[in-house]
């Protein structure tokens, strides 16, 4: 009776010391999602996981303590070599442990399925995102605002519907945000759908989980969470430069930003590294080697594609060669022409 008490009194410090040694090595990042919800809120990700911890220490401790009390408790002693006791059977003990488990496994079983309802809770009005999966990058289609992003904006506080597609020669891929604890696969042919109410504004991550080839460790794009007017902001803004983006010019704009030309090149008319680039179509200019000529399409054209073709007198040959298309070019060029 003694050893059934301290084995007893044992699981219990055991089970605790484990699932606060468990819980604090904070295994889970932080929860931003209301799915991930806490574990003091009912039907959440983080609360069933936290019923999943406790019945892990407890199991644990049920198993380890007893094993560990008798391997030093009931050790043979030396020169004994008498078989130990013949037990035959104990009814009792059978049912109980097989009822007991059966209620906690149907226990289980009911949670989780409480959990998960939770969990794919719909809302009619969700936002729905387009997420298309590649090899191997991903990104996002706003549909209603006409808008293809690679980095996940969402607005905090209200659910998004994501229509996740992988292309029909395309692989499994798998949409894992840590933060929103929720990870759903990407499959060729089908749509598959997350959807989630982030809670805490910040930058996460979404990761490929679904081992997709080479750069599969390299397939992650930024999720940023921001407040409604900041993600409004940030849609507008892509719709602007969406729109802009179907003439040259506005597309040659788009390219001038992204590659920081006007580092060196000013649109006022002073003079940078490289020349400014006011008033610069169909001007004269003269070049190092003492000919002038007329800045027409040719001319600029050659200076983006082969820029020490030419060199504008009294500049440096300093600006790089960048990899453009010809496309890009003609809408640089195009670009060019507005800048009065
Ligand atoms: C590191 C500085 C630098 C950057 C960045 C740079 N350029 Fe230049 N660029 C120059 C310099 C210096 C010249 C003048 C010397 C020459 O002609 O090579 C020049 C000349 C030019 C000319 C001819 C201008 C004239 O007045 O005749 C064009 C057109 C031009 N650059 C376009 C671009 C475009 C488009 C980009 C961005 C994609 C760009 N440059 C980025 C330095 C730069
Ligand atoms: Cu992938």
């Amino acid at each position: 009776m003694r050893h059934f008490i301290v084995v007893g009194v044992l699981i219990i410090v055991m089970a605790f010391a484990t699932y606060f040694g468990l819980t604090s090595l904070g295994l889970m990042p932080v929860a931003a999602s209301a799915q991930a919800g806490s574990i003091s809120q009912a039907g959440s990700i983080d609360w069933m996981w936290n019923l999943q911890m406790i019945a892990m220490s407890f199991l644990f401790a049920l198993i380890a303590v007893p094993i560990g009390y008798s391997l030093i408790m009931f050790r043979r002693k030396k020169g004994d070599t008498t078989d130990a006791e013949h037990i035959e059977g104990n009814t009792a003990l059978e049912i109980t442990w097989t009822v007991v488990p059966l209620f906690i496994v149907v226990a289980f079983a009911y949670f989780g399925a409480y959990s998960l309802s939770e969990t794919l809770r719909a809302d009619p009005n969700a936002m729905v995102i387009k997420v298309m999966a590649r090899q191997w990058s991903w990104s996002f289609e706003y549909p209603q605002a006409g808008v293809i992003s690679n980095e996940l904006y969402l607005p905090v506080g209200k659910q998004v519907l994501l229509k996740m597609e992988s292309p029909l020669d395309g692989v499994l891929h798998s949409f894992f945000v840590p933060e929103f604890r929720m990870k759903q696969d990407v499959v060729p042919g089908r749509v598959t759908e997350y959807r989630v109410t982030p809670t805490l504004e910040g930058s996460y991550k979404v990761r490929c989980a679904e081992l997709c080839g080479t750069s599969h460790y390299n397939m992650e794009s930024p999720v940023n969470v921001v407040s409604q007017k900041n993600f409004d902001a940030w849609l507008n803004a892509r719709q602007v430069e969406a729109q802009a983006a179907k003439t040259p010019e506005g597309a040659g704009q788009l390219l001038v930003a992204a590659n920081g030309c006007t580092g060196c090149h000013s649109l006022d008319g002073k003079a940078g590294v490289g020349p400014t680039w006011q008033d610069l179509f169909n001007s004269q200019v003269k070049l190092a080697d003492g000919s002038t000529v007329t800045a027409d399409e040719a001319y600029l054209t050659e200076s983006i594609a082969a820029p020490n073709a030419k060199v504008v007198e009294g500049f440096q040959p300093a600006m790089p060669q960048y990899p453009f298309t010809p496309e890009e070019i003609a809408n640089l060029v195009a670009y060019i022409q507005t800048l009065k």
